[in-house]
């Protein structure tokens, strides 16, 4: 193919990305009878499951609800090993899946997408990549991750540390082994809380610098049960539905139904204390106002605070991690042993809302009180440009040349997550504006992927070539999801859902917090009403 001129003839379809999402989408596609090319910028596919290939990487959905279910004998055939997969574990699963739908034939690998335009005199989207070739294709589907445009923090000094340097969301393929080390570890997020256990076991020394610390909960993961997993599987149907149905897209979960001051202290205590044993986040939603009144929220995070302090043999380094924000307004984390790692005499918290560092040095790292902490290595479990990032990162033009960068630079704006306005046939799969973040996010990749391949094919059915949502139906759909953000403690967190890990980034609440399954009827109306709040046209 030539590499400044586009390719011959016009793909039906380009999908970006070739994890969960992008695999599923293409699977549909094909299902279609559409040609699909799938452009994925890592050596191999599995997105988040290829790059955070760090010690202790593990997912926080148990195994059997955090898969496709889009085919019965998939599920029922594949066999999970443990309760909560391991990143090893779920990327062969996804392996799995390429061979068994022979997706590989349609993926091109190691090519990242700088560019996509539309052309709307020709009604095509060219999509130019890092090496310099141009695809065109009627539709053009993002699906590119919400958590995939990894962040380093913005600290002086950085590009002089002449140790090793990883960032737990671009971890090399190789094995890093950190034995005899002094390990420096940045972030508390869900990525620091697994690394820092595993990491304390190898390095000889390990500093845990803490910024803000987050709430988490033991996971009690252990080998999946062979008779729990044989009866989940035979009631597999009406777990999915449950899941898809629910507000987080995890079946069994709680739906509350009182106050946490419904119940007296004791009684409530016992009620997280349940929750707290059993080995899910699911003590954030076990009342109907932890989220929505600060008081109530105190109760569950005084709870988990208490039992934070329990772990922590050290009374100092025990204050230091305790979280002030109210619980849930962050992603609440499940462990392995995160707490016990600072009782090892090889672990070491700076807490630096108390010191914070001055700057990288070539040796390690100086802190404002003039002590500088010797280190081999670094590494970075500082998050995201979540949401807006990986889309952001690729020149993204519409009608007339628009950015979508510059459409959304006072915060994302959507039509039901899918697509914006001024952008035909361009979708989103988990885009800002949906539930996605907020949920078993498979339920809601499936969810999207479904409702894209159904409009496709209602488009073909009736000689449509072109959709685009409009301004009005985008802005009452911004306004509704902004409104009910409000009217939760959500916005009070400095949280990346907000964007407030990106300095200058717009502080926009950017999930649906309205929950998985009542937007999905929602989408689902759109759709039976004609693609309501979509334009469409024909030529
Ligand atoms: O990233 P994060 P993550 N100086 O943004 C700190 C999913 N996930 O990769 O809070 C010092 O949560 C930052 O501090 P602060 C999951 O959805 C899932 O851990 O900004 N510190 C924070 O402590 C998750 O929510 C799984 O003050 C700095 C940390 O770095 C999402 O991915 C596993 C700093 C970043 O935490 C992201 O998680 C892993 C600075 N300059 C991830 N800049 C599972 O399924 C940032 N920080 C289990």
């Amino acid at each position: 193919m030539s590499r400044t001129t586009p390719s011959r003839r016009p793909l039906d379809t380009i999908v970006v990305g070739a994890g969960f999402a992008g695999l599923y989408m293409l699977h549909r596609l094909r299902g279609l009878g559409l040609e699909a090319q799938v452009l994925e910028a890592g050596t191999d596919i599995g997105g988040t499951w290829f790059w955070n290939r760090y010690p202790g990487a593990r997912c926080d959905i148990e195994s059997l609800e955090y898969s496709y279910s889009f085919d019965d004998a998939l599920q029922q055939e594949w066999r999970w090993t443990e309760r909560y997969a391991s990143q090893p574990e779920i990327l062969k699963y996804i392996h799995h899946v390429a061979e068994r739908y022979d997706l590989r034939r349609s993926i091109r690998l190691s090519t990242r997408v700088v560019s996509a335009h539309y052309d709307a005199a020709a009604n095509l989207w060219s999509v130019t990549t890092e090496h310099g070739d141009t695809l065109r294709a009627r539709f053009c589907i993002m699906a590119t991750g919400c958590l995939s445009n990894a962040k380093l923090p913005e600290i002086a000094g950085l590009a002089d540390f002449e140790g090793q340097r990883y960032h737990t969301g671009l971890w090399p393929t190789a094995p890093v082994d950190f034995s005899g080390m002094r390990v420096g570890v940045i972030g508390t997020g869900s990525s620091g809380i697994q690394v820092i256990p595993v990491v304390a076991e190898q390095a000889r020394e390990l500093v845990v610098f803490q910024r803000t610390p987050g709430y988490s909960l033991p996971s009690r993961n252990e080998p999946l049960d062979p008779e729990d997993e044989r009866a989940t599987k035979q009631r597999y149907a009406q777990m999915r539905k449950q899941a898809r149905e629910s507000v987080a897209g995890v079946a069994g979960y709680p739906v509350p139904t009182q106050s946490a001051f419904a119940v007296d202290p004791a009684e409530r205590d016992a009620i997280y204390e349940t929750h707290w044993n059993a080995g899910r986040t699911s003590i954030g939603r076990v009342f109907d106002d932890l989220l929505v009144d600060a008081k109530a929220n105190d109760t569950a995070a005084d709870f988990v605070r208490a039992k934070i302090r329990a772990q922590v043999h050290d009374p100092r380094t025990a204050a230091a991690l305790m979280p002030r924000d109210p619980i849930g307004t962050k992603r609440v984390c499940l462990d392995s042993g995160y707490y016990q790692a600072y009782n090892r005499p090889n672990v070491r918290l700076v807490d630096l809302r108390a010191t914070p560092i001055e700057h990288v040095t070539p040796r390690g790292i100086r802190l404002r009180d003039g002590e500088e902490v010797a280190l081999d290595a670094l590494i970075f479990a500082t998050g995201y440009d979540a949401m807006t990032g990986a889309l952001n990162a690729i020149d993204i033009r519409g009608t007339e040349g628009i950015a979508l960068k510059d459409e959304w630079a006072a915060g994302p704006r959507t039509l039901l997550g899918l697509m914006s306005a001024g952008f035909p046939n361009l979708f989103f799969i988990t885009g800002p504006g949906s539930p996605s973040v907020l949920s078993n996010v498979i339920v809601c990749i499936e969810q999207h992927v479904d409702w894209i391949a159904d409009c496709l094919a209602w488009m073909r059915e009736r000689g449509n070539v072109r959709i685009e949502a409009t301004r009005d139906a985008q802005d009452a759909w911004v306004a509704h999801v902004n409104e009910v953000a409000a009217a939760t403690l959500f916005p009070v967190a400095n949280s990346w859902y907000m964007g407030a890990n990106v300095p200058g980034k717009a502080r926009v609440f950017m999930p649906y917090v309205g929950g998985v399954g009542p937007y999905r009827k929602k989408c689902d109306a759109v759709a039976a009403a004609g693609y309501e709040g979509f334009a469409m046209a024909s030529s």
